[in-house]
């Protein structure tokens, strides 16, 4: 027997089984009118086979009046209708949850997002052997403010396929390459990285998420601690004196800032800031502990959140309103030993992103227009994103000079009893490295992790035939994970009642580095296969080379995705001398090295010029590592003698 159109029929069989049950439900999924129904999908056609293939699968009866019964992805489904408040209930019994899928995007259509109309599925699936519900209209509705551009935000659309797809394990429904904005948004939430939450720019940070930190704050303490810089905690609530005290530093960011206004119903006598930044929280202490030279340098460091209420946009990891970093504040008594830390401490950013993360960074100084301005000079890693032709900065450190020295006196008696100012230096790296992270190596499965960032190294999925004895495959899987796991290897294995393709695509989609993949041959054959996440290439594994193997393709993944990474930006980068040249490459969404006369104005003029609906050109930085300028080269905006050659690009 030919199976009819599975749409079609879905279609047909939902408007069918509603009427019935209904008329006015008929209404609601067809405002036309009713549906003459095709003879192929006769309510009688199927009848008693689905409650054949319940027995077979031990599935309980459905205890609701049978209205139906269609054919859904070769598969016989049975087709209930019932009310619940306002919403019509719409009870289906799938034999797995791939079969539920095109059904329900038929009901999301129909349904047309009007919550009055709200349809709720119910599906009871071989995987589960129990009730789902989906929300097929209305759903969960993302914060204000999050929709904007239909970039890096998801709504409620979104979220309703999410609920979805979630369970289907079907992947993304955004391209990269396509539409960036959406599929980054898609990656971080079906990737299990964050939750939405209800105050726009805010994120429920998943231990996916916390993994990756801690893998990069488990190299960052351990560094530090080799340099003596140590821990501590101050408070999150900056007093507004304090807040104010060097104007330079926080006239620009002052918008920012959230405060504190009431508690409970009274207001506060005087409002209390929320730290965006802590140096005006622990400075006041800085003049306090400093009294000679011995107590210098002073070197502290805090993992903290701080809260900065940004209006551009909110991007998870990228631009939230809270996020998480470490904030570096370091006192010394000579500019020398100052200049030094700036310099190692941009250097542990760089490996960071390098190292751990894959990313290549360009190490650069920052302009004058761009520094922190409460400071001398800032140094930054600058990181690139190919699809967006976006520069972005990763970390800075900053030479703070004497300016907070001046502002909360901070002073000591040097070795020859004078009265000296210190030297001070802040430098931080936040969960922006994460978002940064995603967007370079993601792809259109999903997240790729790097292996020495990932929380699970490697996934372990049994892949049983009908006729094979499973419980041998599931042994050689615990074997398995056993073996990779006293070898110090970050692994997991899937037992879940899911199917294989299921699980690939689930933890594709998170992006773990190595799949094993355990089945009747591998077994008969001593061997495992290992599928790598970033390029997709198989390798059959004798069980005896495990770990040697296994260990060797995660050093090899993660040199792969730096070197891609690296092949893509430096595509990606162009070197111009003239304006003409300049202007040509940012329209073609360039990284642009260029002559440039260092001049604050002249920066000025190029980010008007640029001005447009892409946003205008900044500079990034300066490289440290300076192609040679020959005498005489001009700059490529002013035309005056140029000093150095210098980044530039739009922003994320
Ligand atoms: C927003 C509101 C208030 C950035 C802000 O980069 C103040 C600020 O001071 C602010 N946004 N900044 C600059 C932060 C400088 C700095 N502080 C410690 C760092 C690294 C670590």
């Amino acid at each position: 027997m030919t199976m009819p159109n599975v749409n079609m029929l879905n279609s047909l069989a939902i408007r069918k089984a509603l009427a019935e049950a209904d008329p006015k439900s008929q209404e609601l999924l067809n405002p036309q009118g009713p549906t003459p129904l095709s003879s192929s999908t006769s309510k009688h056609m199927f009848e008693g086979t689905a409650d054949k293939m319940d027995q077979a699968m031990g599935l309980p009866p459905l205890d609701a009046e049978l209205l139906g019964t269609i054919v859904c992805q070769h598969r016989i489904s049975r087709i209930k209708h019932g009310c619940m408040g306002n919403s019509t209930v719409v009870g289906i019994r799938f034999p797995n949850l791939l079969s539920c899928l095109s059904i329900e995007k038929e009901l999301a259509v129909l349904a047309d997002g009007d919550v009055q109309k709200e349809l709720i599925l119910f599906c009871a699936t071989r995987e589960e052997q129990e009730t789902r519900s989906f929300k097929v209209a209305g759903g969960t509705k993302k914060p204000s403010g999050e929709m904007e551009k239909g970039n890096a935000n998801v709504g409620c659309d979104l979220r309703k396929q999410e609920e979805v797809m979630e369970v289907t394990g079907l992947g993304l429904s955004n391209k990269k390459d396509e539409n960036f904005g959406e599929w980054y948004s898609e990656v971080v939430l079906k990737g299990e990285l964050i939750e939405y939450h209800p105050i726009s720019g805010c994120y429920v940070l998943r231990p996916w998420t916390m993994s990756i930190w801690n893998a990069m704050k488990k190299f960052f303490d351990a560094e530090i601690e080799k340099l003596g810089i140590v821990d501590a905690k101050f408070p999150l609530f900056v007093n507004s004196d304090d807040l104010r005290r060097e104007k330079d530093h926080i006239d620009g960011f002052a918008p920012e800032v959230a405060w504190v206004t009431k508690t409970g119903k009274s207001d506060l006598e005087v409002p209390i800031a929320i730290r965006p930044t802590s140096e005006t929280v622990m400075y006041p202490y800085f003049s306090k502990w400093v009294r000679e030279h011995h107590d210098l340098p002073l070197k502290l460091n805090q993992w903290c959140n701080v809260v900065r209420w940004e209006f551009s946009n909110p991007t998870p990891f990228i631009r939230s309103r809270e996020f998480d970093w470490q904030e570096g504040h370091t006192a010394f008594a000579t500019k020398e030993e100052a200049d030094a830390d700036v310099e190692e401490i941009l250097e542990l950013y760089r490996r960071i992103y390098e190292e751990y993360l894959a990313v290549p960074v360009i190490k650069g100084k920052k302009s004058e227009l761009e520094k922190f301005s409460g400071g001398l000079y800032t140094t930054t890693v600058e990181a690139f994103i190919p699809n967006t032709g976006r520069g972005i900065q990763g970390a800075t450190s900053h030479s703070l000079g004497q300016n907070f020295a001046k502002v909360f006196n901070i002073n000591f008696q040097n070795e020859k009893g004078e009265k000296a100012m210190v030297w001070q230096n802040s430098w931080a790296f936040s969960t922006r490295t994460i978002g940064v992270m995603v967007m370079v190596h993601g792809d259109d499965k999903g997240l790729v992790l790097p292996p020495k960032v990932a929380s699970a190294q490697v996934i372990v999925v049994p892949v049983p035939y009908k006729d094979a004895d499973s419980r041998e495959i599931f042994h050689a899987c615990t074997s398995t994970v056993n073996t990779l796991k006293k070898a110090g290897i970050r692994v997991l294995a899937d037992f879940r009642d899911y199917s294989p393709g299921w699980k690939y695509s689930h933890w594709e989609m998170k992006g773990v580095p190595l799949r094993i993949e355990i089945g009747p041959k591998d077994l008969r054959n001593g061997q495992v296969r290992v599928v790598c996440r970033d390029n997709s290439a198989k390798i059959d594994v004798p069980v005896a080379n495990l770990v040697e193997q296994v260990n060797q393709l995660l050093a090899t993944i993660q040199q792969r995705l730096f070197e891609v990474a690296k092949q893509k930006r430096d595509a990606c980068t162009q070197i111009v001398t003239t304006w003409d040249e300049f202007i040509e490459a940012l329209g073609q969404r360039k990284l642009i090295l260029a002559p440039w006369c260092d001049e604050k104005e002249v920066e000025k003029v190029v980010k008007a010029r640029t001005r447009n609906e892409m946003g205008a050109c900044k500079t990034l930085c300066s490289p440290f590592e300076q192609p040679k300028l020959p005498e005489g080269t001009l700059c490529f905006a002013s035309g005056k003698i140029a000093k150095k050659w210098t980044y530039w690009g739009r922003r994320c």
